[in-house]
């Protein structure tokens, strides 16, 4: 078991970011997270609001392709890991701008890493890479991706991540950093902006608007509830052994249509509604380009060596989400600002 002491934490007011912080903070009073975030349109200082007063918690606004900044952190508060979100994650957004990717997921990668280069003795601290499962491509309708699945990325944004990979990997080969490296399939659950397919639905759902599915809504995602995600990342934290990737799935695959399909259900149960009700919103579009057929994840050797496995299902996961964005009516109306709208707009309007 590690004990890091002083955590730098990228990305920790987006969406898994949040959620691991609000896990972490409050369950390692030891270890000071520092949390260092842009506030990108993706970041938002609401979903860390209950650590602000937790005393091994700071925040610092900045961005990872700041080296001086970055340095200057280093410096001041000596961390002695880095667990690094920080990325621009929305496929569509890297098919419009794909610059924006490479900047913040591959410039802003090997600025952290050249600070745990300046700052660590080869061999000392530990950097921990969360990335995605679309490193690896797209798969047919059977298969898992494993851990000798080649990378194939096929979106300007999995490509970037897949470029992160591959740097972490090589500080490690050369400079003897110790790594750790995650990769993950869907995650979904509170605090997800509503850019991402489940997010974006209920709140068409909730404003009776259309509810865009890509192509035919064959393409199959397996999704993991973010708490799930978060309690793996925990062990991987403390207990990963250092130069190992992880797979983190939740063996819950669903097409995009019968995920949409089983999330208005819900919805329509827990608003009161006749079942079937918001069905009719569902809207065919033109389909993403590139668009991904299938991902799945083999997570079965994470699962045998760190004693972790997803609690919930994916009915259960779906549950708890329509729970939270209906509680959290405010938080979703403080977000559907003038940037939401334009960017709505050029995603869906004439799609
Ligand atoms: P998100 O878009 O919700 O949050 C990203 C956060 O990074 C935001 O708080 C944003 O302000 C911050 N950020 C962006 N650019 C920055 C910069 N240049 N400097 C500092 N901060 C910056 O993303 P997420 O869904 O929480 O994903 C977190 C990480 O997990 C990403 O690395 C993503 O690739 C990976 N991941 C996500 C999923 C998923 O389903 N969401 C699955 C697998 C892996
Ligand atoms: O309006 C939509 N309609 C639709 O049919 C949106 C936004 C999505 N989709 C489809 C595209 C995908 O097949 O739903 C599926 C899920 O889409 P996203 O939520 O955009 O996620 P995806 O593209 O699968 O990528 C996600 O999982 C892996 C995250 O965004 C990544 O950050 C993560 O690495």
């Amino acid at each position: 078991m590690r004990s890091p002491k002083c955590i730098l934490v990228t990305g920790g007011a987006g969406f898994i970011g949040s959620n691991y912080l609000n896990r972490l903070v409050p369950r390692h009073p030891e270890v000071r997270f520092v949390n260092l975030d842009a506030l990108t349109y993706a970041g938002n200082l609401e979903n860390v609001a209950g650590l602000t007063d937790q005393p091994n918690y700071s925040f610092e606004l900045g961005d990872i392709t700041d080296s001086v900044l970055v340095e200057r952190l280093f410096d001041l508060y000596k961390f002695d890991a880095v667990v690094h979100f920080a990325a621009e994650s929305h496929v569509d957004r890297s098919i419009t701008d794909p610059t924006t990717f490479v900047r913040t997921n591959v410039d802003g990668t090997i600025v952290l890493l050249q600070a745990a280069r300046n700052n660590w003795k080869a061999g000392q601290g530990l950097f921990h890479h969360v990335s995605t499962d679309e490193v690896f491509g797209t798969l047919g309708p059977t298969g898992l991706f494993t851990l000798n699945s080649p990378y194939a990325p096929r979106s300007p944004y999995a490509a970037s991540k897949a470029s992160a990979d591959h740097l972490v990997r090589s500080f490690g080969a050369t400079y003897g950093l110790p790594y750790l490296i995650t990769n993950t399939s869907n995650n979904y659950g509170p605090y997800q902006f509503p850019e991402k397919l489940i997010p974006l639905v209920l709140n068409n759902a909730r404003q009776r608007i259309p509810i865009p599915v890509y192509g035919k809504g064959d393409n199959v995602r397996d999704w993991l509830f973010v708490e799930d995600h978060c309690a793996a990342l925990e062990i991987v934290l403390f207990q990963g052994s250092i130069g190992s990737t992880y797979l983190i799935g939740g063996s819950q695959e669903s097409s995009n249509l019968g995920l949409v399909k089983a999330l208005l259900d819900v919805y329509d149960e827990k608003t009161g509604q006749a079942s079937g009700h918001s069905q009719s919103l569902i809207s065919f579009v033109q389909d993403r380009a590139g668009h991904d057929f299938r991902y799945a994840i083999d997570s079965s050797e994470t699962q045998k060596e760190l004693g972790w496995s997803p609690q919930h299902s994916l009915i259960e996961g779906l549950k708890k989400t329509v729970d939270w964005y209906m509680k959290h009516s405010s938080w979703l109306s403080n977000i559907l600002d003038d940037s939401y709208r334009t960017y709505y707009k050029s995603q869906y309007d004439n799609r």
